[in-house]
């Protein structure tokens, strides 16, 4: 077979998943509650179908046959997350053993398996304790989180060789604090850049801890952020200022201090000039500006489209980032017809060539790219699903990948969201974005079209 993609020596194939989303066991095994066994309690019909997340794929019971999966499908790296509320129940203190032994069981069976652990220390699992103190608007609650993340490399860092402090730390201040669909549920500008703020602080201090605990050369930390590209609708200067705004507020408030060291002034002007800017404490620029990543993982799933407000906004409403910008709907744009975002291809390569030219070409990977599906069993045929159109969706992004490696982007992998189908946050299980389908009633795997179609890629390493 000739292959015309070819992907460079040692890149990482794989999928990604997280905790919550996976594990099941939420009220088990010593596990204590965190912000979605509580908020799912207190308010089950914010989630589709009245869905929550105690059982999902059964991954705490099942994981021994889905490595066996992973490595069938060609795997030789996954992502996972561990919940902190699993480790450690109530935030701080005492260790769950029986986490500790369920984290070793898989690291050891995935190494075993020839299966790289990509591993993610918070993707959205508040433990509810920390809430309870106030969350990221507290800086107790960093400093729990930090004594957490030495905790977690000192139990399983001597396997675990990429380390990630989040997942998409920006989607729990957008969903929590500005519009309303994460607990706390707070709208509230002020709050979010606080918890924005203490959450790239806490980051940091993942960071410091990590080089201080860190002797072995091999082992990286980064983070994993969603870096969605904001197109302008037109060159006009008022357009383009609207997506550099959007830009500022929604990529480079993590980016730029987790990779260069420092917020962009551009930012800290806009949200000095109206009020806006969180409490800073002596010396945490410049723990932020001595602890930058090793490597970076993006998530990219469809751009931003944005143009020029049309109408000021009424000064007497709360500050808001949209006060500077409006959505934009493409003519022409193409759409996944089965989720409702748009798919543009090219921005993968476009995020790459800003992180070579911008950042200093920083190690990176795409740690989530991914096609969800609405009823996806009508797709069914000889009991697969037939999912072209997700064999389609990568191979597209692959193309644009790969040109970006080429041109010199320093890309070292790609995993797909996500593994098996599972629950997500309020969409529950409304979305289907796995290789794997799985009947949620039955608990049994069984491999989409994609799945084998991907094991090639992976097996050539390229198509
Ligand atoms: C990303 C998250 C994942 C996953 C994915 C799909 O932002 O990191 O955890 O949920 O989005 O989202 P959804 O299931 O809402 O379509």
């Amino acid at each position: 077979m000739t292959v015309q993609y070819k992907f460079p020596e040692g890149f990482w194939w794989g999928s990604a998943t997280s905790a919550t989303q996976i594990e099941g066991a939420a009220n088990e095994a010593g596990k204590g509650k965190n912000i979605w066994d509580h908020w799912y309690e207190a308010e089950p019909n914010r989630f589709f179908n009245n869905v929550g997340p105690e059982t999902t794929s059964n991954f705490y019971y099942q994981y021994k046959e889905d490595i066996q999966l992973m490595k069938e499908i060609g795997h030789n790296s996954f992502r996972l997350s561990i919940s902190w509320s699993r480790l450690i129940p109530n935030g701080r203190g005492e260790v769950n053993p029986e986490a500790v032994t369920f984290y070793n069981n898989v690291i050891d069976e995935l190494l075993a398996n020839g299966i790289e652990p990509f591993v993610t220390l918070y993707h959205f699992d508040m433990p509810l304790e920390m809430q309870n103190i106030g969350g990221w608007e507290n800086r107790e609650v960093v400093d729990a989180y930090q004594a957490y993340a030495l905790q977690a490399f000192q139990l399983f860092g001597d396997r675990v060789k990429k380390w990630f402090t989040f997942n998409e730390p920006i989607v729990p201040v957008e969903g929590g604090y500005l519009y309303d669909f994460h607990y706390p549920n707070i709208v509230d500008f002020k709050k979010a850049a606080q918890v924005a703020y203490h959450t790239v602080l806490a980051h940091a201090k993942a960071v410091q801890a990590f080089r201080g605990w860190n002797k072995d050369g091999d082992t990286k930390i980064g983070i994993v952020l969603n870096l969605t590209p904001s197109y302008p609708r037109s060159q006009n200067p008022f357009d383009l200022k609207a997506a550099n705004i959007c830009d500022l507020f929604f990529n480079r408030s993590f980016l730029d201090p987790a990779v260069l060291g420092e917020y962009p002034e551009e930012l800290v002007e806009i949200l000095r000039e109206h009020g806006q800017l969180p409490n800073v404490e002596q010396g945490d620029l410049e723990l932020m500006k001595e602890n930058t990543v090793d490597i970076l993982g993006v998530n990219y799933y469809q751009p931003r489209r944005v143009k020029a407000k049309e109408h000021l906004p009424n000064p007497y409403s709360p500050f808001m980032p949209e006060w500077f910008f409006d959505s934009y709907e493409m003519p022409g744009r193409k759409m996944n017809p089965y989720r409702g975002w748009e798919i543009y291809e090219k921005g993968i390569y476009d995020i790459m060539v800003n992180l070579k030219e911008n950042y200093g070409n920083v190690e990176s990977f795409i740690s989530e790219n991914g096609m969800g599906v609405q009823d996806e069993e009508r797709f069914l045929q000889d009991g697969q699903i037939q999912d072209d159109y997700r064999i389609e969706f990568i191979e597209g992004h692959l193309q644009w990948l790969h040109k970006s490696i080429e041109e010199g982007c320093n890309v070292k992998g790609y995993h797909l969201w996500t593994f098996m189908d599972n629950w997500s946050w309020s969409n529950a299980y409304k979305n289907r974005y796995g290789f794997i389908s799985v009947d949620i009633k039955t608990q049994q795997r069984t491999p989409k079209k994609s799945a084998y179609w991907f094991k090639n890629v992976a097996t050539n390493n390229g198509f």
